[in-house]
């Protein structure tokens, strides 16, 4: 029986809003995982979907097909749900397998299924027995069915912080990464909230332990699907997968009409690159992905590999601290904007949510000092000499103006005004090819963000920046690309 007869079809990724919390229910859990569903038991399919991806529409064809673990109260997707818990708790799973080969459920130094043949149901249970950021996948005929889609992250949270300290993410954190959890909120180089702290006194509320995952991942629509399609009693070489996904001959892919012949084809190389399943608008504007913060609000990104290529994560606006590298706690939490991660890599973040450095102060880059002056603006009717933070200038800038109509002759299309508020800045993988997908542009590709909301550390009290009003739908400016409804 050819395995591609049972899969399930994902339209929309959910891109990290799948999100589960095992075992008992402490404090930190209240808003880290908003939305998330809590259980006892992971109740998990092995199974496989085919999936839309991000340059997929009625024009040219792109979707992949992937193996799944696939939870039983969320639709299917790729990566599986992540996993919360924290350490100590017991975390019980059922695990069905779909498929037509052996397949497990793996965390490194945590837990190990072994084979679950096809067809069998296994039930465990074991501890979460350390407090990190871990990626549960299969493990056999490494690397190939991690690859094909049979991964997720696994985030065990410490059960209390040291006595007389704050929570740091690690039940032993080095003594800099707990000295730089207490100064978080109570030193003037970080003025705000530790990251432990909430505030409901503000809207849009700003939620206790605040963290992000960014799982990468790479998709080859033909070599994967060249993997379902093999006969139940094959499995895929894994030497042959390795080598075909790194070093397949170069094929320019494209869709654009004035080529002929239109060349729409794969090869075995990967041609989407993915955080948390989704690529470029989808990552960048999803609010389970990217970060959307007060100055004064500091976050923690773990950021996780399951895919065969290194990549190298530039963020902007902040610098961040690399508080854990593949498990292990830091004792030099080195202050970088990028940051290498290879396949099967873990790293932690801490993002401080200081002002943006461009910001000229007193003293310099991102201090929460007195902000320059800057003379007025000649293109402004009646602007004068102002601070330069907080940016009014630029959070009430709309571009083009406002009232500029989508057809200049008809007062009733779309107002394509857009304001440049909160201030959204980019993050992106320095490995280039990850910053296309199919041969295509830049927006498609392996992009988050981190947005400024706002401020929490200014002299005069807490501002919220405006959100800008999205008053035309896409639908009113013509079709987009991928994530069309069919
Ligand atoms: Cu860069």
């Amino acid at each position: 029986m050819e395995k591609i007869s049972r899969r399930e079809f994902i339209k929309y990724g959910a891109g990290g809003l799948t999100a589960l919390v095992v075992g008992s229910q402490m404090d930190w859990l209240e808003n880290t995982a908003e939305g998330a569903v809590h259980v006892q038991t992971l109740n998990f399919h092995i199974t496989d979907a085919i999936k839309d991806m991000v340059t997929h529409n009625s024009l040219n064809p792109a979707q992949c097909y992937f193996w799944i673990y696939k939870e039983d109260r969320f639709p299917p997707e790729c990566p599986g749900p992540t996993i919360f818990t924290t350490q100590g708790d017991v975390v019980r799973v059922v695990i069905t397998n779909d498929l037509d080969e052996p397949h497990s459920f793996f965390i490194p130094g945590i837990f190990n299924s072994g084979p679950i043949a096809p067809g069998q149901t296994i039930k465990k249970r074991f501890v979460a027995k350390k407090a990190g950021t871990f990626l549960y996948y299969d493990n056999l005929n490494a690397p190939v069915n991690r690859v094909m889609g049979l991964h997720g992250a696994f985030i065990v949270m410490p059960r209390a912080p040291r006595p007389g300290h704050n929570f740091t993410p690690y039940e032993r954190p080095t003594p800099q990464v707990q000295m730089l959890f207490d100064d978080l909120g109570t030193t003037t180089h970080f003025p705000g909230l530790s990251w432990e702290q909430g505030d409901d006194s503000v809207t849009p509320h700003t939620a206790p332990f605040r963290q992000y995952i960014w799982l990468l991942h790479q998709a080859s629509p033909r070599l994967f699907r060249d993997v379902g399609e093999l006969p139940s009693n094959r499995i895929y070489d894994r030497r042959d997968f390795v080598l075909e996904f790194l070093n397949d001959s170069f094929i320019a892919t494209s869709n654009d009409n004035r080529v002929t012949p239109i060349n729409d084809q794969f090869n075995h190389k990967p041609h989407f690159f993915t955080i948390n399943g989704q690529s470029g608008y989808f990552s960048h504007h999803n609010p389970y992905i990217s970060p959307h913060q007060r100055v004064g609000e500091p976050v923690v990104i773990r950021v996780l590999n399951a895919g065969l290529w290194m990549h190298s994560l530039h963020i902007h606006a902040n610098h961040v601290y690399v508080i854990a590298i593949n498990g292990r706690v830091q004792s030099n939490p080195i202050w970088i904007d990028t940051f290498d991660l290879y396949p099967l890599g873990t790293f932690d973040w801490l993002v401080p949510f200081t002002r943006p450095p461009e910001v000229p102060n007193t003293r310099g880059i991102g201090f929460p000092d007195p902000p320059l002056t800057c003379l007025a603006n000649p293109q402004i009717q009646g602007s004068t000499p102002h601070p330069v933070w907080p940016p009014l200038e630029e959070i009430n800038l709309f571009i083009p103006a406002v009232g500029t109509r989508a057809n200049p002759a008809d007062p009733n299309s779309p107002d394509i005004s857009v304001q440049l508020s909160p201030l959204c800045f980019p993050m992106h993988d320095h490995n280039e090819p990850s910053q296309v997908a199919q041969g295509g542009n830049y927006n498609l590709g392996m992009i988050a963000g981190i947005n400024f909301t706002g401020d929490r550390t200014l002299p005069g009290g807490i501002i919220t920046f405006p959100k800008a009003p999205l008053e035309h739908p896409h639908n009113e400016t013509g079709p987009a690309a991928g994530h069309e409804d069919h």
